[in-house]
């Protein structure tokens, strides 16, 4: 019996649905996913089975233009996830065909995609008449050899099976890299943490979201089954405390029953969730904050 896996990094602009997409390829949700882009901060792993195959795909932070230390590193992340993956699958909008940011990358791509398969997947056909797709696909494969051409609804699961198919073909012949039950690599704790920025992210409105960071700072695991988890969340200046917060409190117990919810469905048990507002001005320029999110201090530089 032969055995296939290997590493598939998903870029794209943000928003492009990478992170719909893995978690649909993985069947759980392992990624957070918002209408607001620049939601995924770091590589993060989702592990699928086809067949014998495992792929093991890697939803990457969107390339775009960065200007803060954050951003350089998130995008730092976005390219070192291709330049580490076997095949590279780039996901384009439909909708938005060849933006700006589409040119930046594909001038990207030329760099890393030496010895490496690159796969081009339009996402978001349910947004588009079928007749543009064509011209899309046409126009984009004259800027880049792409080994195959994907049309995709990461939300409605158009296209994903033959997608998901020949990514596991494509494949180098090799050990599975992770024990088979497994569907991602990211530790629970950041998984919890994550799951308590999307609530957050859903809820805040404007630039909120990208000047706050979410920790698990305490992790226990009680007699009763129920686990305890303490976080906190990092803001940069006392009036976004006083917005994360909300009216008596009440916008931060919302993000903490939404967040307590998804949690004890993905953990099967029930879970005490527990969430303090730190004011905490300078956290964008902190080493640990990054080391916690998975992200390389030094490549925001
Ligand atoms: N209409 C439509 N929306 C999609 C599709 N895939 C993703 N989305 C939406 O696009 C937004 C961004 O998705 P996300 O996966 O977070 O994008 P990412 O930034 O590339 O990870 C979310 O609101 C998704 O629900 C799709 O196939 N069709
Ligand atoms: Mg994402």
């Amino acid at each position: 019996m032969t055995t296939r896996a290997g590493f598939v990094a998903l870029i794209g602009e943000p928003n492009a649905g990478k992170s719909t997409l893995l978690n649909r390829m993985v069947g759980a949700k392992v990624s957070i996913v918002t209408h607001k882009v620049q939601t995924t901060r770091t590589r993060i792993r989702g592990v699928a089975m086809e067949g014998e195959a495992q792929i093991v795909f890697v939803d990457t932070p969107g390339l775009f233009q960065p200007r803060r230390r954050l951003d350089r590193a998130m995008v730092a992340a976005a390219w070192g996830g291709a330049a580490d993956a076997d095949i590279v699958v780039l996901m384009i909008e439909a909708h938005r065909g060849i933006t700006e940011g589409v040119e930046r990358i594909l001038e990207g791509l030329a760099e890393i995609a030496k010895g490496r398969t690159v796969a081009l997947a339009i996402n978001k056909i349910d947004r588009v008449p079928a007749e543009k797709l064509l011209g899309l696909s046409e126009a984009l494969n004259a800027r880049f050899e792409f080994a195959r051409t994907f049309m995709i609804s990461a939300e409605r699961g158009h296209g994903v099976e033959d997608l998901r198919k020949w990514l596991a073909a494509e494949l180098p012949e090799s050990p599975w890299l992770y024990p088979e039950d497994q569907i991602a690599d990211l530790p629970m704790r950041m998984i919890a943490a994550e799951i308590t920025r999307e609530k957050l992210t859903l809820r805040l409105h404007q630039e909120l979201p990208y000047q706050l960071t979410v920790e698990t700072e305490n992790w226990e695991e009680r007699k009763d089954g129920s686990a305890r988890i303490d976080q906190v969340i990092y803001v940069m200046r006392d009036g976004h405390k006083g917005i994360v917060l909300g009216k008596r409190g009440e916008t931060v117990k919302a993000v903490g029953q939404a967040a307590r919810v998804e949690l004890e469905e993905f953990l099967d048990r029930k879970v005490h969730l527990f969430l303090q507002v730190k004011v905490r001005p300078n956290w964008l320029e902190e080493a640990e904050r990054y080391s916690e999110m998975g992200l390389d201090f030094k490549d925001g530089n």
